[in-house]
């Protein structure tokens, strides 16, 4: 069999990064890792071929070569994802699909041959084996979470690994906390999953092999879900196995309580972990108790991010306004938390309401469902109602994206976070396409662009207060480049 694994194009949005991207000359941030294990799920006598759209094309000759495609989709790939869809219907190639958009939209796509839904662990072998028999089903499902140290260690060496940024890994899969407007514990369940330290060290192990060395993304829901098992056995093993080693700085999601374990998080750095992601959500003590966010609750917000800071830790966050207890004083205060924490990365998008969540349900059962959902938390849509009214929230959020990505305050915000953070001794890996990078930015940040004082404002505010951070610094800007471009493109 010959199968032909595809990974649509996704469109520029915040994550994209599409636009800081171009400065180290990479097509995407990482590959496609659900198609990536997908492929070590299938026989290994079976050829198999990955063409991932966000660097490259799919051509007349991959389709000739395929004899099954496998589709893999988040929603907001589904417009490439129907492209996909109609010239294997065209080239009379049968299409098998998994993955997020096709386990929440199945429904939406009639020319799809087979749908192996949820984790495909548990739907993939049922598959294969009526398959195997001749009589393979349209639909496979299941409402039970796989124990995932059976899963395999991805197929990198599908993946031309040179054109992206960073690597995805797993650790574990679902979230303890009931967040209602998260449809990660309807996906994939409310008791953290996890692997082992000899499955995450051999994964490290095959990716050292292929001479990767960059940065590699732990794409956990929660990675502290366990914290037992990461002070036990997870971060001491990475701890042992970085020994010798140069580059491969982590980085992961986690709830804001890491905050409150000083050891789990002296432990992270050790191990390597340079970035957390943390929805934050609001610093509305009222929205967060209405959306059920507890773990926010109770603590200064802005201090546990500043701890994070200090012990080593870029806090990256992801912020919603138009809950039903914001009025329109949301934006400044959202403005100001923002600011004052520092978190550079921040990811705000207006409340929406993905299927599966609680949110979903009591949205529909209050008649405040208007469109279907985009998949895109970050592009200044809804699919509810808000109280406040769509046309404040809209506006409100507008102005809120324009001031906290305008040049003079993304700055302010980035010397804030250099200000208290404290880098960790283990250090990214330099490449010659980062010094290209510098001389990229100092031409399209530092000469032509028309926020160049900026530009030079925070590099030289970096040279004389914190000169080890100068290649943070050069990052920063660009990534404000890209965020601006993303903002004045979907919102602004
Ligand atoms: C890593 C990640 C990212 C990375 C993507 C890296 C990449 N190139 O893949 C980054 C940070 C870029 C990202 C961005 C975004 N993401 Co994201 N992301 C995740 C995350 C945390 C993990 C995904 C992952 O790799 N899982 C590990 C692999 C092994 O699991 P998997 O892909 O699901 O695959 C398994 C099954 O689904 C199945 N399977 C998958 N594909 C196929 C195909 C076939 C044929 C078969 C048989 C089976 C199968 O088998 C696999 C093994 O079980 C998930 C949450 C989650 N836990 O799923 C959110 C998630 C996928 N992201 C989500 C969203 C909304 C986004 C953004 C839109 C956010 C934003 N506003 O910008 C952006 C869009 C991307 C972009 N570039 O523009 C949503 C998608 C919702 C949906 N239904 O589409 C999720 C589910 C989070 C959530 N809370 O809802 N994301």
């Amino acid at each position: 069999m010959n199968i032909l694994l595809i990974y649509p194009e996704f469109p520029d949005t915040f994550w994209s990064f599409k636009h800081a991207l171009k400065f180290i000359r990479k097509k995407a941030g990482s590959p496609p890792l659900g198609l990536l294990t997908v492929a070590a799920l299938l026989p290994g006598g079976w050829d198999k071929r990955l063409v991932d759209l966000n660097i490259q094309k799919l051509t007349d000759a991959d389709l000739a070569w395929a004899d099954m495609v496998f589709l893999s989709a988040m929603i907001v790939q589904r417009p490439s994802a129907r492209e996909v869809i109609t010239r294997c219907k065209r080239a009379g190639v049968k299409i098998v699909t998994g993955g997020p958009l096709f386990t929440m939209e199945a429904g939406n796509f009639p020319d799809v041959d087979h749908f192996v839904l949820n984790e495909g662990e548990l739907t993939l072998p049922l598959f294969l084996s009526d398959l195997a028999k001749g009589k393979p089903q349209r639909i496979y499902k299941t409402n039970e979470f796989p124990d995932i140290h059976m899963t395999p260690s991805p197929t990198w060496k599908l993946a031309k690994l040179k054109n992206y940024d960073s690597i995805s890994i797993q650790f574990s899969r679902g979230c303890p906390f009931k967040c209602d407007f998260c449809n990660i514990t309807a996906l994939l369940g409310h008791r953290p999953r996890t692997k082992s330290a000899t499955q995450i060290v051999a994964e490290l192990d095959s990716l050292y092999k292929t001479g990767w060395r960059r940065s590699v993304f732990f794409v956990d829901d929660n990675f502290i879900g366990n914290k037992r098992q990461l002070k036990e056995e997870i971060l001491p093993a990475l701890i042992e196995w970085r020994k010798g080693k140069r580059g491969f700085t982590f980085s992961t999601e986690a709830s804001i309580n890491l905050a409150d374990d000083p050891e789990l998080t002296r432990l992270m750095v050790e191990a390597g972990f340079a970035t957390v992601f943390v929805g934050i959500e609001t610093p509305n003590a009222g929205s967060l108790d209405e959306c059920g966010k507890t773990q926010n609750l109770k603590r200064d917000l802005v201090e546990s991010v500043k701890r994070l800071q200090r012990a080593g830790l870029q806090v990256q966050g992801g912020f919603i306004v138009g809950f039903d207890n914001d009025t329109p004083s949301i934006f400044n205060q959202q403005f100001d938390f923002i600011q004052k924490s520092g978190i550079v990365t921040a990811m705000v998008g207006m409340l929406q309401a993905p299927h599966g969540t609680r949110l979903f349900e009591r949205m529909h059962r209050e008649h405040r469902l208007v469109k279907e959902f985009s998949g895109d938390n970050a592009d200044g849509s809804t699919n509810i109602i808000p109280k406040m009214g769509l046309e404040k929230l809209r506006e409100g959020y507008k102005q809120l994206m324009a001031a906290l990505y305008a040049p003079k305050e993304y700055t302010e915000r980035v010397i804030t976070f250099l200000r208290e953070y404290n880098p960790p001794k283990i250090r990214g890996h330099l490449e010659f396409q980062h010094i290209m990078a510098f001389f990229r930015s100092i031409y399209l940040l530092g000469i032509r662009s028309v926020n160049r004082m900026e530009y030079w404002k925070l590099l030289g505010w970096t040279l004389r207060r914190r000169p080890k951070l100068f290649p943070l610094a050069v990052t920063l800007a660009i990534y404000g480049f890209h965020f601006r471009k993303v903002a004045d493109l979907h919102v602004i």
